[in-house]
């Protein structure tokens, strides 16, 4: 076909209603700090970081320097069986940041590629081990795990799942721990809702442990709208795994570099998983990268046979990228210097009171928050779910304000340099929006 350059034809846009965005398009053309500017010249404050990933702010010139040295010094380095300085330095880097005993770190380019490296090295730790009979894999509704047919068949968010077949065989679900009836307007952890990990019990008693590999679960849900976990639900889950020799795998791909005012939520609700997925802030999004980091155990029990024999059959052309690694040295450097976890930390109180201020606005049913994030979920439009918060959203980006909404919930996630009177900005913007919506 010929090429019309200023056509939005060809572009088949990820997770978007394609034909109602091409009538009336929003796009953004360049982007700094806390804000991006927009095609028809305006600035718009940044209240999801991207997508939840660009944690420092954005264009940061000791990052896009890396990179671009990088790119002159060496494009590409191919990862199987040869290796580059950076991806050693990378990966020590992610572990440093971790608590002791996960100390392995395996690229991907993803946080989806990230979660089925994490459930395929679930699978074959234990036949490693002579425990082939567990394949069974344990998720949660409402959760997401990205898209590849890993994260979607653990995953529970019905519209990524129910077009797309039979998925991978052997996987049940835990219940979600979202109940407005009992925890709306918690302010941080919600107080009930522990005794819902005792679901895996019934699992187990289900199936046997005998035939279960691994559960996979977000310390906190971001994509399904900002499900914080009750007090208690994680060290229950790990308890029940480690009592049934049964991996834990936390995917921080949203909750880790800070988003929840720790470096990770491994460390905030001091609960060690086995395994753990990351990816978005891991580069402050600048490259794509993800990555599975591995407890010694899980990596130590594949450092047997003979010495020359592959440990895992797995790995991606672009497994550790030298522009990907670079991106995350950097970037790791930048969090650390500017103490950008513990200003997560310190933002966050003012955060909560300006999230939970919209408690009175219309429409609002909950406001929930952890750390830099919070959830304000609308009373859904009568036969119209997800109508009222998609409005707030274009209203929002009108008046300049970049958010996040999934059915009738609202995110926000800003970059973890925000200000306070950016913090105030953003929340007055969403007051503003919703005193207009029907
Ligand atoms: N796990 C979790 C917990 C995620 O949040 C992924 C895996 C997949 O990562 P990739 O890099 O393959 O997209 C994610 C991604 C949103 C939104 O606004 C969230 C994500 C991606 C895009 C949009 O809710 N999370
Ligand atoms: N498809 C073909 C034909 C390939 O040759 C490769 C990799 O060599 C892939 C898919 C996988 O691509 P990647 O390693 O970038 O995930």
């Amino acid at each position: 076909m010929d090429a019309h350059l200023n056509s939005l034809d060809a572009f088949w846009m990820p997770f978007t209603a394609n034909r109602q965005f091409k009538a009336a398009p929003r796009l953004l053309v360049a982007a700094q700090d806390m804000h991006y500017t927009s095609h028809d010249g305006r600035l718009i404050l940044d209240g999801t970081a991207g997508l939840w990933c660009v944690n420092a702010g954005h264009c940061r010139p000791q990052i896009t320097e890396a990179i671009r040295r990088q790119a002159g010094t060496m494009d590409f380095a191919p990862a199987f069986q040869m290796g580059h300085p950076l991806a050693f330095e990378a990966a020590s880097r992610v572990a440093a940041l971790l608590p002791e005993g996960l100390d392995h770190v395996f690229f991907t380019n993803s946080g989806s590629e990230a979660v089925d490296t994490a459930l395929k090295i679930a699978l074959a730790y234990h036949r490693v081990r002579g425990d082939a009979a567990r394949t069974r894999l344990i998720g949660r509704e409402r959760g997401y795990h990205g898209v590849g047919f890993g994260g979607i068949s653990v995953g529970g968010m019905v519209n990524n799942r129910k077009h797309f077949g039979a998925m991978l065989p052997g996987v049940d679900h835990l219940p979600h721990t979202h109940d407005l009836a009992r925890n709306a307007f918690s302010r941080g952890q919600p107080e009930h809702g522990a005794e819902l990990a005792d679901a895996l019990e019934r699992i187990i008693a289900l199936h046997d442990a005998s035939t279960i590999a691994a559960v996979i679960v977000e310390p906190l849900a971001g994509s399904t709208g900002v499900l914080v976990p009750p007090v208690g639900y994680l060290q229950r889950l790990r308890d029940i795994c480690t009592k049934h020799g049964i991996l834990l795998i936390f995917d921080e791909v949203i909750s880790g570099f800070g988003r929840l005012g720790a470096p990770f939520a491994t460390e905030l609700f001091g609960v060690t998983p086995d395994m753990l997925t990351l990816a978005k802030g891991i580069t402050n999004a600048a490259v794509p990268m993800g990555a599975v980091v591995a407890s010694n155990a899980v990596h130590d029990a594949f450092m047997n046979g003979p010495e020359g024999a592959i440990e895992l059959f797995h790995g991606y052309t672009y497994s550790s990228h030298p522009l990907a690694c670079a991106a995350s040295i950097a970037t790791l450097a930048v969090y650390e210097e500017e103490g950008l976890f513990a200003r997560a930390a310190s933002l966050s109180g003012h955060f909560a009171d300006a999230a939970h201020a919209l408690a009175d606005a219309p429409h609002v049913i909950d406001v929930r928050n952890l750390g830099l994030v919070a959830g304000i979920e609308l009373a859904p439009r009568l036969g119209a779910p997800g109508a009222r918060a998609y409005e707030v959203f274009v209203r929002a980006y009108a008046a300049g304000v970049l958010l996040r909404v999934t059915g009738d919930i609202i995110a926000v996630s800003p970059p973890l340099i925000i200000s306070p009177s950016q913090i105030d900005e953003i929340f007055d913007t969403i007051r503003d929006v919703l005193a207009e919506v029907q």
